[in-house]
């Protein structure tokens, strides 16, 4: 029997009630935009453009340290993963590719999941390699450390397991590898700090020689969490100093949960561009820590300001090295993952949407006199625009849903999946 699948007549039927109300909206919207000297249909445009990664370990339940509560319908394996991906991809229309993580995605045949990749509609991102657990069979453990290890060869197994990485990628049309290790000490002198940033930078040395010559690597760095005292690749600094050791196809990556709690963040990513290292993000938001929590749903103001940044760094010509990839990085403990990846992507095309809204010569002019009041005034008048309207245009002109979580929840998908995928034998996640 055929999997179950959103038909596309459904998603225009659920449209059509909406449509009329959506037009008055998007028109009441286009004149206040109108009279800011902006217009509407421009801005939708971009936003029409805007592409998110998803993971494909997102699409299951995550968990926390103390329990996992599994969901109705969890995908089993990556044929599963990308059906579900593929789902978000067609009502969002903003999430073309999933990012791979190995080995929990390991395919037994590359082909028949480009095959099935491209039957959905559907490409992949980065791969993300995995030593920061052991496997089955595996010879040495990373219990005490992979990439940066005192043990030659364990930094051998781990060098070696993401080569694999970027092989299964070439082989399915990927194009970037993201490294994140979780090597560090939980105590003051367990690691010594700097031969083991030494042993970092010579094992990704190896990794990086095997790229291909059109492919990136990026350097994920990460506070603490599994090491509580000391992470080897612990912050940006550190990354930019990594990345710019090994050559132009390295980049840093930013996790947005991997910093210290009020850490400025959009800073970071003005640094990066300036610095032309900025390789791309794991979206999330966070309260305390490395929540892992849905985009925007904590700290919008500063995802607005991120994409800022970002809209800012896009059309100044001083510039290069400028084209950072957006991947979503949550774990979804409490609602279904296909509605949390679906929201989140709308809430990211929120902040990107609000960001284009910025009156770019009126912030200059105030910054230039030193007036701080209007300055910040002049980006609350963006980022508390009401968007919406832009969004659900957006999604009906690139022939997904006005309404996205509303047509998945009356599609019958999840109830669908649980017909179909009755065993729960296989759900690994990931919080990295
Ligand atoms: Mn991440």
């Amino acid at each position: 029997m055929p999997e179950f699948r959103i038909d596309k007549t459904f998603i225009a039927e659920q449209n059509n009630p909406l449509r009329a109300q959506l037009q008055s909206e998007y028109a009441h919207l286009g004149e206040q935009l109108q009279r800011r000297g902006r217009s509407i249909d421009v801005i939708t445009k971009q936003v029409e453009a805007f592409e998110v990664a998803v993971p494909s370990w997102g699409v299951g339940t995550g968990g926390t340290r103390f329990a996992r509560f599994p969901g109705p319908g969890e995908p089993r394996n990556v044929f599963e993963k990308l059906a579900d991906c593929a789902t978000i991809h067609q009502l969002t229309r903003a999430t073309p590719r999933v990012s791979l993580h190995i080995p929990w995605d390991a395919p037994d045949d590359p082909k028949e999941l480009s095959g099935a990749a491209a039957s959905l509609g559907v490409g992949f991102d980065a791969m993300n390699s995995n030593t920061f657990q052991d496997q089955p069979g595996q010879q040495h453990s990373y219990k005490f450390g992979s990439l940066t290890h005192v043990d030659t060869a364990v930094r051998a197994q781990a060098v070696e397991h993401n080569i694999t990485c970027i092989e299964i990628g070439k082989s399915i049309g990927s194009k970037a590898l993201t490294v994140w290790i979780a090597d560090g000490g939980n105590f003051p002198g367990q690691t010594d700090t700097r031969s083991a940033l030494q042993r970092y930078v010579e094992s990704l040395g190896s990794i990086y020689a095997a790229l291909p010559e059109d492919w990136k690597v990026f350097v994920e760095y990460k506070l603490y969490e599994p090491a509580f005292y000391s992470t080897v690749i612990n912050d940006w600094g550190t990354a930019y100093a990594v990345v710019s050791q090994l050559g132009p196809k390295a980049f840093c990556l930013v996790d947005l949960g991997h910093h210290a709690p009020n850490v400025n963040i959009e800073m970071i990513v003005a640094r990066l561009i300036q610095l032309e290292k900025l390789g791309g993000f794991h979206f999330n938001d966070s309260k305390y820590g490395d929540d892992d929590l849905d985009s925007g749903s904590i700290k919008p103001f500063q995802l607005f300001l991120i994409f800022h940044e970002l809209v800012g760094a896009a059309s100044d010509p001083s510039i290069g090295n400028f084209n950072p990839s957006y991947m979503i990085d949550q774990s979804h403990n409490m609602t279904d993952p296909v509605e949390a990846l679906i929201s989140s992507t709308e809430e990211l095309q929120r902040g990107y949407a609000q960001a284009l809204l910025v009156d770019r010569p009126a912030l200059r002019r105030y910054q230039e006199a030193n007036d701080a009041l209007m300055a910040l005034k002049t980006l609350k008048r963006a980022f508390t625009t009401d968007v919406t309207p832009i969004l659900q245009m957006a999604r009906l002109n690139n022939g997904g849903a006005i309404d996205p979580v509303a047509v998945f929840r009356a599609s019958g998908y999840r109830k669908m999946k649980t017909g179909e995928r009755p065993a729960q034998t296989v759900s690994h996640s990931g919080i990295v």
